[in-house]
């Protein structure tokens, strides 16, 4: 069976969160983005989401490159041809340089498709093979510790297996004491999102005492280098988040000992293709992977959900329920989370549909692209 694509559109979403998103670099509350359709020749039609903010704070993209990647430079590479397998997409791209929230939004609605002719869940035609998937939390900044504190306690109660919270100079060691002194025992993790330098290693020392599973991200995005030397001076693991965009990065940070576990978001490194290979990657050198969110609406998280089904997401991924984001996603049914798992879905593809009415309700506009050789 081959892959002949009809046509392709986007649709620019606008959405609000329900609680404002606070790292050390900025708040997001709007969540501006696209949603690709790709429709192919039988009427087979696979979905996939842009994952680039409105602005380039995590990582260069936007939603506007986004726009223009998509129309003026990848979609046009689709015109006139046949696959075989979504793993050629990878290879299509491959010429064009980064962009890798871009392509990937297009290489994820073409596996949507390609698993939905072949009747399959997007897990299985991944090589997923867990039933059911753990999840955690991650929680923005809070004006106040009591804030984030009673936030923590919510999702607990709620069976979220694991609590990360943001970190940044000054807000740091002294929360993390809170926390611990509140929650003893929750495995908890920090994500700094770039916020310190190798000046901060003596800081940074100073929550090896907390038992954290992980400290995510602690030095510059365009760094792997001195997480090594950071590495070697602390105990807690150190996570790459941002450092990451490809297979190639995270050859280079486990040959360097730059980080023990690695944050996987396939919007990041282009794709589920490029993420399935630093899974096994990663699973071959005994790395532990997890799957990170980028406060994605349903098709995103339904793809992460798909993602983290491999046996190499040992921990549990940034992959809350529905409800946590929005007022109203736009799948049916919802993403739910029960006991701090949520269930892969059996059916064909990501195995959630489009909720026309909440669709509607939050798209802006769309553009519908011919890629169809006839
Ligand atoms: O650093 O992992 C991050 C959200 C937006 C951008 C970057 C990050 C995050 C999160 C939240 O931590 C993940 C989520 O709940 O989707
Ligand atoms: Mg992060």
């Amino acid at each position: 069976m081959s892959i002949q694509l009809e046509y392709v559109a986007l649709h620019r979403m606008n959405m609000t969160l329900k609680d404002p998103f606070m790292t050390s670099f900025g708040i997001v509350q709007e969540k501006d983005f696209f949603i690709v359709e790709v429709v192919a020749d039988d009427g087979t039609i696979g979905y996939g989401e842009s994952v680039a903010f409105a602005a380039p704070w995590y990582t260069e993209e936007t939603t506007e490159t986004t726009k223009h990647m998509l129309l003026d430079i990848l979609l046009p590479m689709l015109r006139g041809r046949t696959f075989s397998h979504p793993r050629e997409v990878r290879k299509l791209f491959e010429p064009i340089r980064r962009n890798r929230m871009a392509k990937a939004a297009i290489e994820s609605a073409m596996w949507d498709l390609y698993a939905k002719q072949q009747g399959i869940p997007l897990a299985e035609a991944l090589g997923g093979t867990k039933k059911t998937i753990d999840v955690g939390i991650s929680l923005g900044l809070e004006p106040t510790v009591e804030a984030l504190l009673e936030k923590i306690a919510m999702y607990v109660t709620k069976g979220y297996k694991r609590v990360k919270i943001k970190i940044k100079p000054g807000m740091d060691v002294e929360l993390v004491r809170e926390v611990r002194r509140a929650f003893p025992d929750v495995p908890l993790m920090v994500d700094a999102n770039s916020a310190y330098t190798l000046g901060d290693i003596a800081h940074l020392q100073k929550l090896d005492e907390f038992n954290l599973l992980m400290i995510e991200q602690p030095l510059a995005s365009d760094d792997i280098i001195d997480h090594a030397t950071l590495q070697r001076k602390i105990e807690t693991p150190v996570c790459l988040d941002e450092s990451i965009y490809s297979l190639t990065d995270v050859e280079t940070a486990i040959r360097l000992g730059s980080c023990k576990i690695i944050n996987v978001k396939s919007g990041r490194v282009g794709g589920l293709e490029e993420a399935r290979l630093i899974h096994d990657y990663c699973e071959k050198h005994g790395v532990a992977v997890w799957c990170g969110g980028m406060l994605e609406a349903g098709v995103g998280r339904a793809h992460n959900i798909h993602l983290a089904s491999l046996s190499n997401f040992m921990l549990p991924g940034d992959i809350g329920s529905s409800s946590r984001y929005f007022a109203n996603d736009i799948i049916d049914p919802k993403v739910v989370v029960r006991n701090g798992t949520i269930e892969v879905p059996t059916e064909p593809g990501i195995g959630y549909a489009i909720d026309r009415a909440v669709f509607e309700q939050y798209r802006q506009e769309s553009i519908t692209f011919s890629v169809s050789t006839s």
